[in-house]
């Protein structure tokens, strides 16, 4: 006889964020039958601000109160259809679930229910699942197989649409690659965090920080940043190439302008990256900045991986440029891991069209990109089986919420990207995964 452990209630709220932005927040309550146990799972969904064009929907009001992003909607999906639909189902039986869900919203890109709400509730049925079995919940999701740390990609300078400054790249991140265990990882990656700090301070720059809790002051070009880091990776005692290594996230659709076909850096100061080449042109509107192809973005890069312990570029150019993207990989697919975030969206689809193309060789996975865990699942395991690797990610608006630790350690990811090991939302994940590192 198999196990059933039935949702007896489903009820969403609305929270709020990192950014301080509302968000989405669900529990799931089941019953397990045969001993009449009630377990709770409560999960709550995160937010990008450099969202891929071709991600699922996340459904916001729209009207006046919070500025137009309240999700009262949501909600209200979530505890009257969502909540009907499912109530009764074995909440062990999550494909079934997470297809019911699916086949509820009914469209390609989740924007009649909200990709906000399929996932809240797809989430808390998988934590209430664990809870009501007692067990962990990477255990739960990867069963006797989940074995693997995941090495962290720690973003310690914010730029982009991620900070208020001069950076145009979005995101610059330690790799602590020398590492034998997580909890060494983490704190090398904090120790480097604490000496930059303090670098940055006495070169009188400033060490407020950006969404997902890295420095955020003005810098001229992304060499100039790995320049520091590359010192603060010493000031702590290491070396870089050996002990650490570096990651970028370009989030190159940010910066990729449709109508002239160039990537635009507005905050870029030319002196400081490449004197050889002469970049500042005027763009579309006739102010001189300077403007990139996307060979010389690849040039950039491969001048860049040349230079620095780079292994790791994400988004490098932009979401649609597939062509861009298979040079990339030809130039520098046995140099670096190539991550497409906005290119694939975590999108089973789009991965396919990338794993024929030759396009990239590693996925960014993002649960709310795609809306039920299921299809993340899924996107994961194609990448994983067609030799891509698979990088566990969270957004730049997060809570509190440590899912994707579990997430990270259940599929053997062997890589994160959630933050600086700094603010409550990000240390949440690593704190997460201390605790599953003591019984790893
Ligand atoms: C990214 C993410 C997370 P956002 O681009 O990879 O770091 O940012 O959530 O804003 O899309
Ligand atoms: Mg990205």
């Amino acid at each position: 006889m198999s196990l059933t452990i039935k949702i007896i209630d489903v009820h969403g709220r609305e929270i709020l964020d990192s950014r301080g932005n509302p968000t989405v927040e669900v529990e799931v309550t089941a019953q397990t039958e045969t001993t009449g146990k009630k377990s709770v799972g409560r999960e709550s969904v995160p937010s990008g601000a450099s969202t891929g064009r071709f991600e699922a929907i996340e459904l916001r009001d729209g009207v006046e109160r919070y500025f137009g992003l309240g999700v009262e909607k949501v909600v209200e999906h979530i505890n009257t259809r969502i909540r009907q639909e499912i109530l009764g189902m074995n909440v062990l039986d999550q494909v079934k679930i997470d297809r019911k869900l699916v086949e509820l919203d009914g469209t390609d890109n989740k924007g009649n229910l909200g990709a906000n709400a399929l996932l809240g509730v797809s989430l808390a049925c998988a934590r209430c699942a664990s809870t009501a079995l007692d067990m962990p919940l990477y255990r739960y999701i990867g069963g006797i197989n989940a074995k693997r740390w995941p090495m962290p990609m720690m973003n310690v300078i914010n730029g982009g649409v991620h900070a208020k400054n001069s950076l145009d790249f979005q995101e610059f991140m330690i790799v602590p690659v020398g590492a034998d265990s997580f909890p060494d990882a983490l704190r090398m990656g904090a120790e480097v965090y604490h000496s930059l700090r303090q670098i940055l301070h006495e070169e009188g720059k400033l060490t407020a920080v950006g969404d997902e809790g890295g420095f955020a002051p003005d810098f001229g070009s992304a060499g100039e940043v790995f320049d520091y880091l590359s010192r603060a990776v010493e000031k702590a005692g290491y070396q870089t190439g050996k002990d650490f290594a570096f990651a970028m996230d370009a989030a190159a659709s940010e910066l990729y302008d449709k109508e002239d076909g160039m990537y635009h850096f507005p905050g870029e100061s030319e002196e400081k990256n490449t004197p050889e080449r002469n970049l500042r042109r005027p763009d579309t509107e006739g102010n001189g900045v300077v403007l990139r192809s996307s060979g010389e973005m690849i040039l950039l890069y491969e001048e860049l991986v040349t230079k620095y312990p780079l292994i790791s570029i994400e988004d490098g150019l932009d979401e649609d440029d597939w062509e861009g993207w298979q040079e990339l990989t030809r130039r520098l697919g046995q140099k670096a891991m190539l991550v497409g975030d906005d290119l694939f969206v975590t999108n089973t689809k789009r991965i396919h069209c990338g794993i024929d193309l030759k396009a990239a060789n590693a996925v960014l996975i993002k649960v709310n990109q795609i809306g039920t865990l299921t299809e993340a699942m899924d996107a994961i395991e194609l990448a994983q089986t067609n030799g891509y690797h698979a990088v566990i990610s969270h957004r730049s608006g997060e809570t509190e919420d440590a899912f994707i630790a579990d997430l990270a350690v259940a599929v053997n990811a062997g890589w994160i990207k959630t933050g600086a090991p700094c603010r409550g939302e990000r240390t949440a994940k690593y704190n997460q995964l201390l605790r599953i590192a003591e019984s790893l």
